[in-house]
């Protein structure tokens, strides 16, 4: 453990504990009072008792808060899988900026995640003299957040590519350890990742490299966040439907954008992308999908003007508090068209995968982060007579965490492994198919896995954990998110669908045969034989799934879609990655036991709920009638 650690909250905001204290002092007072019955004896007792709590009742704490070390130091799995992968060149550099940025994390960064938390961004609509203003206020920690991240290269990372196809995974596991302790400030950057990645892929035009300079910069005078203003009142799914911003044509070729944006995340930032309908000499716009383009613009102007845009109010969240969410007006906001017309959705695709890829990031930082607290707390909280660490089933609930954690860790670094060698033109087709199909399954399924893990790991801290100013609500709340934007549960199952139907049914043969590639490596480590035996059987039960679901009476894809999203994470993650790492020479006895526990659940649900007749038409009939209560 290193020296530095990190607690939940830093000293110097002591209230949260005085207030803590009186409480508990309270209690016992309490319990004293009803005791005095008891007799004299026992009165002198409890006397001395309530003496002596009150004597130290300033000094001591009641009990011992949970703490963190160096978040890169002490994630083992990390460090194996940078060691596994890694050339020992880029691994020796990135180990020293990592140890570096772990400790910055400790020391200054996660200080000013409180801060954002304890100042969320404040609208103001008019100023003193009745002037509309619309102003956004966000706090001084927001707004060094965003320099730290300039300065921590946390997206010219990716672009710079000073470790060619590495690159990519380097950025993304900055951004994991940066994650928990960036008071929400990893959303913005998913969004600016998100544009810079549109933008190079459209070949950054002239008119565009301004902003792609901003967004990529490390100067933090210079660098620029993005948003991505995509939803509006009638579609946050169905964007294709739902989108009503009309862009009119200027004669200088800009456009002027009208509408409403119902949800705009971090809406401070300096410019955005986002989609219109581009209307006709007679005011008319095609509807639908192919009526979508899209446009970038900046937010304010150089004087900080906003670019005839409203802020209607800011978004009242469960959590995200950090984070302005506005609703805006777009009165006539001065724009340029980026994507060829009609073809907005698929080019903001770009940015959907790179933010569904930070949405993982999230999600697995969040379990890391929520599982150490726990582990810690698992050392130093007493009950029943013993540390909760001696307590078998307590240690098996977070080992089952553990388990969830680690797979869903390696999803991660695979996603971001296929996405650097995509971006250095060093991808196979089947590479390139494959990480499309990976991105909506580790999207939906680790934003599922991280709030199940969010909230037993709360549990673990007993009441503790539902207080808030443990600050445990916090990654709670900014957990549950996950698996909401970005794409829901279902919406996401319907994408990996998508992505089967645009390979013309390539991509599930490239998926199984990687699999089994990767299971090759772990046949021959004995340790692993039941885990490779289960696998091969869900494999098995995959490809009967295929097969029946190819037939004109086989089961509906869309009813099946998110149990097969499901069963592709999991035979994936278990199959492929976590007993690949478990068979890798050097390999510890606790990969095996992760890979051999991962395995142990049903890998394969789809099959299993198939033969159930889940998937049938007269399934769906039932499913309404279910909720709808009709006999
Ligand atoms: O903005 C939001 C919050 C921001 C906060 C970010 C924080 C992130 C992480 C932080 C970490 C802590 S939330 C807004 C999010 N909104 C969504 O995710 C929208 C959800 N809806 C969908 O994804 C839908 O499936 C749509 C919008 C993509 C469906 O649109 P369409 O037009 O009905 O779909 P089509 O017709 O199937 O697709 C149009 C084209 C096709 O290409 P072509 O025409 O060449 O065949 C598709 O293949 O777009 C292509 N396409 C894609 N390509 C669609 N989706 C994808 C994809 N994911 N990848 C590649």
């Amino acid at each position: 453990r290193s020296s530095a650690t990190c607690k939940l909250w830093q000293p110097g905001h002591s209230l949260p504990w005085d207030r803590f204290q009186m409480l508990t002092i309270k209690g016992i007072n309490t319990a004293v009072g009803q005791e005095q019955q008891a007799g004299v004896k026992g009165k002198q007792v409890l006397e001395d008792l309530e003496m002596h709590l009150a004597r130290g009742g300033t000094e001591a704490l009641f009990q011992e808060q949970p703490e963190t070390g160096n978040p890169y130091l002490e994630d083992t799995l990390l460090r194996s899988y940078l060691k596994t992968h890694l050339p020992p060149k880029v691994l020796e550099e990135v180990h020293q900026d990592l140890e570096r940025f772990g400790n910055r994390l400790l020391t200054q960064i996660q200080p000013l995640s409180w801060e954002c938390e304890r100042n969320p961004p404040v609208f103001q609509q008019y100023d003193a003299w009745g002037r509309r203003v619309d102003h956004i206020h966000t706090c001084s920690a927001w707004r060094r957040m965003k320099e730290i991240s300039a300065e921590e290269g946390l997206i010219a990372e990716a672009y710079e590519k000073r470790y060619s196809n590495w690159s990519r995974l380097y950025q993304a596991v900055k951004l994991y350890l940066f994650s928990s302790s960036s008071g929400g400030f990893s959303c913005p950057l998913a969004m600016t990742d998100g544009a810079a990645k549109v933008i190079e892929s459209l070949g950054i035009p002239g008119s565009l490299k301004n902003a792609f300079d901003h967004l990529t910069s490390r100067d933090p005078e210079k660098f620029w966040t993005s948003g991505q203003w995509m939803t509006e009142r009638k579609g946050g799914s169905d964007v294709a439907n739902g989108t009503e911003t009309v862009a009119r044509k200027q004669p200088d070729g800009t456009y002027r954008l009208y509408g409403f944006k119902w949800f705009t995340s971090a809406a401070d930032s300096d410019m955005t992308l986002t989609l219109a309908r581009i209307a006709d000499a007679e005011g008319q716009c095609t509807q639908g999908s192919r009526g979508l383009s899209l446009f970038f613009l900046r937010v304010r102007d150089e004087e900080g003007k906003l670019n005839s845009i409203q802020v209607q109010r800011l978004k009242d969240k469960l959590g995200t508090r950090q984070m302005a969410t506005a609703e805006l007006w777009l009165q006539g906001a001065r724009a340029e068209l980026i994507s060829a017309e009609g073809r907005g959705v698929a080019t903001i695709s770009n940015m959907l995968n790179i933010t569904r890829i930070h949405n993982v990031i999230g999600a697995v930082a969040s379990m890391r982060r929520m599982i150490s607290l726990s582990r810690d707390y698992a050392c130093k909280r007493v009950a029943f007579g013993k540390l909760l660490k001696d307590h078998p089933l307590h240690m098996q609930t977070i080992a089952q965490m553990e388990v969830q954690v680690r797979g869903a860790f390696l999803l991660l670094m695979e996603i971001a492994r296929l996405l650097g060698l995509a971006e250095t033109n060093l991808a196979s087709e089947q590479e390139q198919l494959l990480l499309r199909l990976l991105i909506p399954v580790a999207k939906l399924y680790t934003g599922k896995q991280a709030s199940a893990v969010a909230v037993e790991a709360m549990e673990s801290f007993g009441g503790q954990g539902y207080m808030e100013d443990t600050g445990l609500p916090v990654i709670l709340r900014d957990t549950l998110v996950l698996s909401i934007w970005e794409g829901t549960t279902n919406i996401l199952s319907l994408d990996v669908l998508r992505s089967l139907a645009k390979s013309q049914g390539q991509v599930m043969p490239v998926f199984l045969s990687t699999v089994q590639k990767k299971l090759e490596l772990a046949s021959g480590t004995e340790q692993l034989a039941p885990g490779v035996q289960r696998a091969r059987e869900a494999i098995g039960s995959l490809r009967g799934f295929l097969a029946a679901a190819g037939s004109e009476q086989g089961p509906s894809m869309e009813l099946a879609a998110r149990d097969f999203s499901y069963s592709l994470a999991r035979i994936y993650t278990g199959r492929a990655l976590l007993m690949e790492h478990a068979a890798r020479p050097g390999a510890s006895s606790t990969d095996v036991c992760a890979a051999l526990r991962w395995c142990n659940q049903e890998l394969c649900p789809v099959a299993v709920e198939s033969a159930r007749g889940s998937y049938r038409g007269g399934a769906a009939l039932q499913d309404s009638a279910l909720v709808f209560g009709n006999s």
